[in-house]
């Protein structure tokens, strides 16, 4: 509970708005649509005698009288199911979507539950999916369909709350608080929502719930695929306490490094070790965030969790553009932008996008996950121009053209940290340029090209 007032005086502070409070948790039976709660006790807290105090850390206290329930719902295998979906041809084999055979530099996107057998995983080198799994069925993958069925399945999702957020192409939390009255409790809810999925969009997903989106989002991943893994309220520090360390989303791969060096197997073992001693081990940020997430508390930052971020920039041309050179020059100009925020926030990535939008308006859009991060500006460019010529319709005029990076972590924490000598070299100079550029704007250091 936040500050120190105990439940029980917040409880009298709020009198008037019990019954408000007792009503939005037992649901809203007789209304045809979820309604946010949030939003609710906002207009609800408006039109109480209390009113000049509406804040946002008086509805915070609100939202403390009624149980939360979160999903996190993540569609299974979700590349590779929807090329299943579209072809007949390659249900029930071995599907691994992300590059050819022979494809240099590119790893897995996904694999099929199939192919998983064989040892075939998301960000493997296409090279050694090749080895593994021969007889796979190897696709490059179509951007533009799997984002049509996204669309399609975050509709499904809004459905059945208005506090949707999603977090990446195939996953999204749902608060589902307050909703019983229409859909039932909230473990129905689940079951509901996965049939609404597998029914309308043909796709499975599997879903957790608990009440907070931390633990929901483990629980989604317990019973992986088409599943649905309930964590009742009340028992969400044992079923952290339960499981592996390499379970712990957030923990990235130089933590789970550190895990083994000091013989940290499961979450409990974590759990015995004081607060201050994870901050002297871990760094004080992730240190408090280990200690809040073996008890199965919300991550105190959650936004800064790994994976969860994108970041992306874009120009529009003054008028249909047909010159190559000047897009890959706009290009270049978003590359500058997005690597220096990169270098700013002290994050990397090794998945790169762009989006392509024609005189028509039609929008296309590709992504690449490679086995290294991003390391140099020009490193950023040379993926970012390649898959825009890759994808690139010719002879019609461009109007828009962007590029990012998605999936961010830590900059340090994922493997491939080993540049080239002269990458490492080129990365201290863009460094270099940006903090000048930072302490004296007027100087401006640019590529020529830019200029
Ligand atoms: P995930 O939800 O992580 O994986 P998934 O849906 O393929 O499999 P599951 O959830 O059942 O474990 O990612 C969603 C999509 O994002 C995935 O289908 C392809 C893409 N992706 C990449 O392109 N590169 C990656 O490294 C990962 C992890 C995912
Ligand atoms: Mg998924
Ligand atoms: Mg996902």
């Amino acid at each position: 509970m936040r500050g120190s007032a105990p439940l029980h005086s917040l409880r009298e502070r709020f009198a008037p708005l019990q019954s408000l409070a007792r009503f939005v948790h037992d649901g809203f039976s007789g209304k045809d649509r979820p309604v946010n709660i949030k939003l609710l006790f906002c207009i609800t807290a408006v039109n109480s005698p209390e009113k000049g105090a509406l804040t946002e850390s008086r509805i915070q206290d609100l939202m403390i009288l009624v149980t939360r329930y979160f999903i996190h719902a993540d569609l299974d295998a979700f590349y590779a199911s929807v090329e299943q979906l579209d072809n007949a041809d390659y249900r029930g084999k071995p599907v691994i979507v992300g590059g050819l055979p022979g494809d240099r530099r590119t790893v897995v996107s996904t694999a099929s539950y199939e192919a998983r057998s064989y040892g075939v995983h998301s960000a493997m080198p296409i090279a050694r999916a090749c080895e593994l799994c021969p007889q796979g069925v190897f696709l490059r993958g179509n951007m533009k369909r799997y984002k049509e069925k996204s669309r399609e399945v975050m509709g499904i999702f809004s459905e059945f709350t208005p506090d949707l957020r999603q977090i990446s192409i195939d996953e999204a939390f749902l608060d589902i608080t307050g909703t019983e009255g229409l859909f039932g409790p909230p473990a129905e809810l689940a079951r509901k929502l996965k049939s609404a999925v597998r029914e309308r969009t043909g796709l499975t997903v599997s879903v957790g719930l608990a009440s907070n989106k931390y633990v929901a989002k483990i629980a989604s991943g317990m019973s992986k695929p088409d599943g649905c893994f309930v964590v009742e309220k009340g028992g969400e520090e044992n079923f952290m306490r339960s499981l592996p360390v390499d379970r712990i989303w957030g923990a990235g791969r130089k933590a789970q490094e550190k895990f083994k060096k000091y013989g940290y197997k499961t979450c409990d073992d974590i759990y015995k070790i004081s607060e201050q001693r994870l901050c002297s081990v871990f760094g004080k940020a992730f240190g408090i965030f280990l200690y809040r997430a073996v008890r199965g508390q919300a991550a105190a930052s959650f936004d800064d969790i790994r994976g969860s971020r994108s970041i992306s920039a874009e120009h529009t041309f003054d008028y249909d553009m047909y010159d190559g050179f000047a897009v890959e020059t706009a290009l270049m100009k978003i590359c500058n932008t997005l690597m220096y925020r990169l270098l700013d926030l002290d994050w990397q990535s090794r998945t790169v996008f762009i989006k392509i939008r024609y005189e028509d308006f039609s929008t296309e859009s590709a992504q690449e996950t490679s086995e290294h991060p991003v390391g140099t500006m020009s490193d950023l460019f040379e993926r970012v121009c390649a898959l825009f010529h890759r994808k690139c319709k010719r002879g019609i005029g461009i109007r828009l053209i962007g590029a990012g990076l998605m999936n961010l972590e830590t900059a340090g924490s994922s493997a491939g940290e080993l540049f080239e000598f002269e990458d490492e070299r080129k990365k201290k100079l863009e460094k270099c340029i940006h903090e000048i550029n930072k302490k004296f704007p007027e100087a401006a250091i640019k590529k020529a090209r830019l200029i």
